[in-house]
């Protein structure tokens, strides 16, 4: 779709044999005017249980590569997600000039979208998640990558039939020689799969992030972490004939016999229809030192830990420069330290986790600030008088005594309206067993992500803090890049800064899904509850009689359920990949109507 348009979306449950509520989030956007239509349960609407209907509408904001996707468990493993493009006039993208616009056949626009996702073997009903991620390992590791829902290998989600595979065609990014192609990554995995992408013998040009346009930056391999976009061009200036566009893992995908690649082709014009040769497992470039944007921090301190050609997201740089009041010192600085332990005590109690699968203390716990994040009992922006002071924060808890017992609790931390912040958010990586990284992704903003890097292979908050209030942490406070998901490295930290203008309550989270059900997640409150946008009168509340169904009831543009196709004159122009399902698991009916507004 087209900047200014309008979103409308009713969904419908039909997972009526699951018995499976759901809601969607629309991440990256902002949402501003609209914090009811962000789609976390629990927080900002009531589930959408089976048989009831919810409709979003918002006006896409910003302009990017975005994504939809079920913001309900493991929901994302099953492919509950598709692309979300808003497009921008040329006057407004910096980029604009460097890809074409003009290709003809067989790809009308020049632009690709691949959605990356790790095909997560186990059932993602919490009780398939629980068995499998704290019992049978083998079962919940991913052995395929897909792209764009595809893969020449699929195993069988169902239990009994584990060895079962199934195979698809693989994705074709077709091009013609001497274009210029823009790709849209997005990478939407379940576990903590981060995914090396290249295009063999091809240079890829970097221009955006996670929506955002960055200045031009030249690689050779693009690394994406859960809940992150990358943009880049490729120009089909090789010789005529079909590449591997390859997806590889590292971190818990590729840990030997596990292996999720992901894998498509990128054909040329006049090419044979086979597949390309060479092997998949490690990109194949023409560069002496390969360059990595976005890479993996190893497992020693510093940018110069061995690493060349490492280029880090904190590198890129805005094609705008960052406000004059992000770069004095900010109204609030917010330290949030987060690590995973595995001393949880409730796993061993049968009564509650009763699975003989699972041994004594072998489950992580992943948690911000040493507190694990519990739902509150009905979403708070739809019902603020119920549960006042039924939430809790670093201040209401002995956090020296959560360092040894698992501590679980609504979580949120509150900060005025137009505040200046800086958030540093610091992987302690104190407990936790090696090093990992976290994808932290925040709601309602983008921020600037002014630094990040690996000063330890243990970083306490309170030395970070030592750190950063002495002024030896190395900022970019002219051009940093804006992003919405950042990697933060184990014994490492990444610092955003934004300014707080966005009212309501908003959900800052770990995008590793298992991670964010165990607890890594918080709320961010913008504002008082006077400050918070307006429910509509005709929101749904956690009622079944006052939940708006599919009869279009209290609607105001007629109704909105189950046709499951697309309509509105624009769509052929602009809008015809805006709703993209990639996988074969969706299992919602959509309809979307758009429509362009006069630019
Ligand atoms: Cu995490």
């Amino acid at each position: 779709m087209c900047e200014g348009d309008r979103l409308e979306v009713t969904v419908t449950n039909m997972m009526f044999l699951a018995e499976t509520p759901i809601t969607i989030h629309w991440h990256g956007q902002h949402q501003r005017g609209t914090n009811y239509m962000d789609g976390v349960p629990q927080l900002t609407q009531c589930y959408i249980q089976p048989g009831e209907n919810f409709t979003y509408e918002f006006t896409p904001d910003p302009a990017g590569t975005f994504m939809y996707h079920s913001h309900v468990g493991t929901q994302i493993g099953d492919g509950f997600f598709g692309s979300l493009i808003v497009r921008q006039s040329q006057s407004k993208d910096p980029n604009w000039n460097t890809y074409d616009h003009d290709c003809d056949t067989p790809s009308r626009d020049c632009e690709f979208v691949a959605i990356i996702n790790d095909w997560v073997r186990g059932g993602t009903a919490l009780d398939d998640f629980l068995v499998t991620r704290y019992g049978a390992k083998d079962y919940y590791m991913p052995k395929t990558g897909l792209v764009n829902g595809r893969s020449n290998v699929i195993e069988s989600k169902t239990l009994s039939s584990g060895d079962q595979t199934a195979t698809t065609p693989l994705e074709v990014f077709n091009v013609v020689k001497g274009k210029r192609y823009r790709f849209r990554l997005i990478n939407l995995s379940t576990v903590s799969c981060r995914y090396q992408v290249s295009v063999d013998f091809h240079r890829l040009t970097v221009i955006a992030t996670d929506g955002y346009p960055v200045r031009q930056q030249v690689a050779d391999v693009v690394t994406l972490f859960n809940g992150e976009r990358y943009d880049f061009v490729l120009e089909a200036n090789g010789d005529v004939g079909n590449y591997w566009f390859k997806a590889i893992p590292i971190g818990e995908c590729n840990v030997d016999p596990y292996n999720a690649n992901a894998i498509a082709i990128v054909r040329y014009q006049g090419a044979s229809t086979g597949d390309p040769p060479g092997q998949v497992d490690q990109p194949l470039t023409n560069t002496a030192t390969p360059v990595n944007v976005n890479m993996v921090f190893g497992n020693k301190a510093g940018w110069e830990s061995g690493m060349a050609g490492a280029v880090f997201a904190s590198q890129l740089k805005s094609t705008s420069a960052m406000p004059n009041e992000l770069k004095g010192s900010p109204d609030y600085t917010l330290y949030i330290p987060m690590d995973q332990f595995y001393n949880d005590p409730h796993y061993d109690n049968p009564e509650l986790y009763p699975y003989t699968l699972m041994s004594k203390y072998t489950a992580y716990t992943a948690m911000f600030n040493n507190i694990s994040f519990t739902f509150p009992q009905s979403p708070w922006l739809l019902y603020p008088d119920d549960i006042k002071g039924k939430f809790c924060d670093p201040s209401s808890t002995d956090q020296e005594a959560c360092y040894e017992e698992r501590c679980r609790c609504t979580q949120m931390i509150s900060v005025p309206l137009g505040a200046t912040l800086e958030i540093v958010i610091i992987n302690e990586a104190l407990k936790s067993k090696g090093t990992k990284g976290h994808p932290i992704h925040i709601h309602g903003y983008h921020a600037y992500l002014v630094g990040l890097n690996k000063l330890a292979l243990k970083l306490h908050k309170s030395e970070m803090k030592r750190r950063n209030e002495a002024g030896e942490i190395p900022k970019n406070l002219e051009d940093p890049p804006l992003k919405d998901t950042v990697q933060v490295p184990g014994g490492g930290y990444a610092i955003w800064r934004f300014k707080a203008d966005n009212p309501g309550l908003w959900f800052f989270h770990c995008h590793v899904l298992t991670h964010m059900l165990e607890g890594q997640s918080l709320i961010l409150k913008v504002g008082d509850v006077s400050d918070f946008d307006t429910i509509p009168n005709d929101f749904p509340m956690c009622s079944k009689s006052q939940v708006r169904s599919g009869s279009g009831s209290g609607t105001e543009t007629g109704p909105r359920s189950g046709s499951g196709s697309e309509s509105g004159s624009n769509q052929e122009l602009c809008a015809s990949s805006a709703l993209k399902n990639t996988a074969d698991a969706v299992v919602f009916v959509v309809l979307v109507l758009a429509t362009s507004v006069l630019t």
